[in-house]
């Protein structure tokens, strides 16, 4: 018989309250010994719970579901107990103590949850994002996620492409027949040429995704002394970085995670760019770089009335920025299209904060949408379309090889929600979780 699991499926201790979750086919056998008797299914009971040898351990509440109308398909119970440290350890050591029983692995009830089909591989990964998002936007896209949005979207594609199939075999079967009328073949490439094109369509958007999922990457650029450590502390509220009026202060890559607009903005603190002799402040210099050519958009900082600077072409999008602007006895007017701040009387950041916002709800329209999330999503849908792109154009071969090309292309997408045998995806996928969930 299978092991029956069970671990702190909430936060760590002290807490308020403290959910201990079970699951495996000794849940029943489990709550007789622990609280007396099983409750209805799906009513919070006030109970008592003790261990086997009848010893008081706390009193919470107790909820009960049968399988399958649970979370992992199996019965499942809830100990809601209080959350300190000695009463979780207490009621974690007497449902060791029963047989079969054994803490569950990272993951494991989502495996199991897996296993008898409540939820598909997309939706699994919906989860795990939910339970690790820091903001707005990702809360939204991995509750989507979560909900289903991808797994219906793959499914429904998924059964035009067998759908498909269907149709050429048949045309196969009754060829020698003339009663197969040949629109339903246009009807059937027809169909596929529009996949190609929805999936294409779909895959256009990856970016907007991984932007939301991973954050936005804004690298600070500079000449040394430019005010981009001043400005990292500033919009961090925070002395991440050291800041001296010595130029080449920075050498490391200096990161902080902020929330601008309901989205993730990883901005990072580089080394002052300049010819350098100095072996460490070189290699800063070639993160700085680095940084730059990886961020969704560089800040270019030069100091009012600064040398001169010519900033190296890297970066995808950028704004130019004159810092130190509070050194004016009047209002900055403008330099080029550069933007001006002072970090000395926040001048100007406000409006960047915006112009940045603004550069971010442009992606929004996009996140409404079940969006590709991950790198594996892209890669299988890549060579989905290649699969359909190669049946609809293989027009000499055999018509059994083309649609062997289409079984191909569902086989991919089936491997995305996990209809297909992943085994060794679902490894990676499920390590993701902690224990408890
Ligand atoms: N007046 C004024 N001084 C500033 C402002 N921002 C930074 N500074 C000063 O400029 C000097 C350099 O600032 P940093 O933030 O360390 O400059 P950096 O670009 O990180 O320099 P490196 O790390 O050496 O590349 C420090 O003395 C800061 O106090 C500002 O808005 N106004
Ligand atoms: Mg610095």
């Amino acid at each position: 018989m299978r092991d029956t699991i069970f671990a702190l499926s909430s936060g760590n201790p002290p807490a308020g309250v403290a959910i201990v979750r079970i699951s495996g086919p000794g849940v029943r056998f489990g709550l007789e010994i622990l609280v007396g008797h099983v409750p209805t299914a799906r009513m919070a009971t006030f109970c008592d719970i003790k261990d086997k040898n009848q010893l008081r351990l706390d009193r919470g509440l107790v909820l009960f579901f049968a399988a399958p109308n649970s979370f992992t398909g199996e019965d499942v119970a809830e100990l809601h107990i209080h959350g300190s440290r000695a009463s979780v350890s207490a009621v974690l050591l007497a449902l060791n103590d029963l047989d079969g029983f054994r803490l569950a692995e990272p993951g494991e009830f989502t495996r199991r949850a897996f296993e008898n089909g409540k939820l598909d591989l997309t939706e699994i990964e919906g989860l795990s994002d939910l339970i690790r998002a820091e903001t707005e936007s990702q809360r939204r896209q991995a509750l989507l996620q979560a909900d289903g949005a991808l797994r219906i979207l793959y499914e429904g594609w998924a059964q035009r492409l067998t759908h498909a199939r269907a149709m050429i075999e048949a045309e196969l079967d009754f060829s020698d027949e003339d009663d197969i009328p040949g629109s339903v073949s246009d009807h059937v490439w027809k169909d596929m040429d529009l996949l190609s094109f929805e999936i294409r369509q779909h895959l256009d958007s990856a970016s907007a995704a991984e932007i939301v999922r991973e954050g936005y990457r804004i690298a600070l650029i500079g000449p040394p002394n430019a005010g981009k450590s001043s400005l990292l502390n500033y919009l961090s509220k925070r002395d991440v970085a050291i800041v001296s009026d010595v130029p080449g202060t920075t050498r490391d890559v200096v990161e902080v995670r902020l929330d601008i607009a309901g989205y993730l903005v990883i901005v990072q603190d580089t080394a002052g760019l300049r010819e350098s002799t100095d072996q460490i402040e070189i290699e800063g210099i070639r993160r700085s770089l680095v940084a730059a050519e990886d961020a969704d958009l560089v800040l270019g900082l030069r100091e009012l009335d600064g040398p001169e600077y010519e900033f190296p072409a890297i970066g995808n999008q950028r704004i130019g920025i004159t810092t130190k602007i509070d050194r004016l006895d009047a209002p900055f007017t403008g330099d080029g299209d550069s933007v001006g701040i002072s970090t000395k009387t926040g001048a100007g950041i406000e409006g960047l904060l915006e112009n940045i916002a603004n550069r971010l709800g442009e992606l929004a329209p996009n996140v409404a949408l079940g969006l590709p999330t991950r790198a594996r999503h892209v890669d299988l849908l890549g060579k989905c379309v290649a699969s359909i792109e190669d049946a609809r154009t293989s027009k000499l071969v055999p018509i059994e090889v083309r649609s062997e090309f289409l079984r191909q292309a569902a086989n991919s997408i089936g491997m995305i929600t996990g209809v297909v045998d992943v085994e060794d995806l679902l490894g990676v996928i499920f390590s993701e979780f902690c224990v408890g969930k």
